[in-house]
């Protein structure tokens, strides 16, 4: 069966105007290395739009998450710090600069990690599912849910086509980091496909849990619930818990699926035999790509981040490797990739995304995939999908109201908090979104 008329977007999060190296995420080696480096917003906004900008060329559907005001003014309030807007970050700088610099953090890049969506030939009720994720296990994420709710909801407002779920409830028992451990997969994106969920944490009272798991099983259970989805497709695995240790927090640093093809490292999860068994017995079209040990390592795939690429399929059937350029910078993982080309891969194309990269995104990190039909399609908020007058305006915005540096002290200079609100105000107002921050609706403070 194909349904020809469904394809995969990719929404993409802009990178805030707040982006620094806060050192605010365990068990995130990249995060850790950076830690109060300067960081360069423009650059940094500019590298990922430039990512947008390559896809949508290459006929890839292409849409844009705006960033969230930053510093959280109105959770530096609720963490004890008074006053003026002014003062309270003024405040948060003497007293808690760590505070201020979590508060700060433009984390919602990352837009993996917004929500876990499932596309409508998956779900009982044939709507697109999305629930934000509540990002429980760091603070700086957590921030995050309120904001992308709303978010998604102006973007795909339509009742009729998406349902929209509350974040899950917090807690480590719960903690859901959205697609990045979720994937789909199946032939065309038309039909019923297999769900994938990859978890660190599991069931209550199981202990043994490997730091720094993040997701848990119970919240990709109650995620996969919650959107209807056909128990019988949908699969549920462990992360291997040596590979979270290496710094594997997520399990799209050592896997990516598109279509019917994943491409995992042999060690990503805890009994792959089991699980390629598993895929095959619900869908037998499923090719498990494997990448062994002996050709990348561990600590290889979480230095270059080879399996944060994204496969994608400009040509409708092709397997296009969308991957960070770090995989050029070490020869055996180069090579090896370049051996695939023509063994299950197509196509290689590599992208600068260093100031994101240095906090532990790469491509996939961000971005949301969101696979629509065309009724769906015409549903979404029409300014959020990227074409050339989009990429040129965003260009320019960033241009005018970001800054080339920041290091962490200047987090508690206010004029960035005007500077961002500024830009954001502006944003909404480009993208067609609707008020959707705290700033712009009318609230106490
Ligand atoms: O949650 N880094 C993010 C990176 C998220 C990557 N996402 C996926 N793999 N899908 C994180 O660890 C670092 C922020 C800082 O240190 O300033 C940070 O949050």
């Amino acid at each position: 069966m194909i349904s020809g008329t469904y394809r995969e977007a990719n929404f993409d999060g802009l990178v805030g105007s707040t982006h620094h190296y806060g050192g605010l995420a365990t068990g995130n080696v990249a995060s850790a290395d950076h830690a109060r480096q300067v960081s360069h917003p423009r650059q940094a906004a500019r590298q990922g739009l430039d990512k947008m900008w390559a896809l949508h060329r290459m006929g890839l559907l292409q849409g844009v998450l705006p960033p969230h005001e930053r510093p959280a003014v109105r959770a530096l309030r609720d963490l004890g710090f008074a006053g003026t807007d002014h003062e309270v970050v003024r405040k948060a700088a003497r007293q808690a600069p760590l505070l201020l610099s979590a508060t700060s953090s433009a984390s919602a890049m990352w837009a993996a990690n917004a929500a876990t969506v499932s596309p409508s030939p998956d779900t009982a009720d044939g709507r697109v599912h999305f629930t934000p994720a509540n990002l429980s296990s760091h603070f700086h994420r957590a921030l995050e849910a309120p904001t992308t709710a709303r978010v998604l909801a102006a973007t795909f407002g339509d009742p009729k086509h998406f349902a929209h779920h509350r974040p899950l409830p917090p807690g480590p028992e719960l903690a859901d980091e959205g697609a990045a451990n979720h994937t789909r997969l199946g032939a065309y994106y038309g039909d019923p496909a297999v769900e994938l969920f990859t978890y660190g944490r599991s069931r209550f009272g199981a202990g043994g849990e490997p730091s720094p798991a993040r997701q848990s099983v119970l919240a990709s259970e109650a995620v996969a619930r919650s959107h209807l989805l056909d128990p019988d497709r949908t699969l549920y695995t462990r992360q291997h818990p040596d590979a979270v240790r290496a710094g594997v927090f997520h399990n799209d640093v050592i896997a990516v699926g598109n279509r019917d093809l994943l491409f995992i490292h042999e060690l990503a999860v805890d009994d792959l035999a089991r699980l390629t068994d598993r895929l095959a017995a619900v869908d037998p079209g499923i090719r498990v790509l494997v990448v062994p040990d002996g050709k990348v390592s561990v600590a290889e795939a979480v230095r270059t981040y080879l399996f944060n690429s994204q496969l994608v399929s400009p040509g409708g059937d092709d397997q296009v490797l969308i991957a960070p350029e770090d995989i050029l910078g070490v020869p055996r993982v180069r090579d090896y990739v370049h051996s695939l080309v023509g063994n299950g891969i197509d196509a290689v194309h590599t992208f600068d995304l260093r100031q994101s990269m240095d906090n532990g995104g790469g491509p996939a990190c961000l971005r949301l995939r969101v696979v629509l039909n065309d009724d769906e399609l015409a549903a979404v908020n029409p300014g959020s999908i990227l074409d050339e007058r989009l990429y040129l305006t965003l260009g320019e915005w960033i241009d005018r109201h970001y800054r080339e540096d920041l290091s962490p002290d200047d987090l508690g200079d206010p004029a960035l908090l005007d500077e961002g609100r500024a830009a954001l105000d502006e944003l909404t107002g480009i993208l067609g979104l609707g008020a959707v921050y705290d700033f712009q609706t009318a609230h106490d403070p």
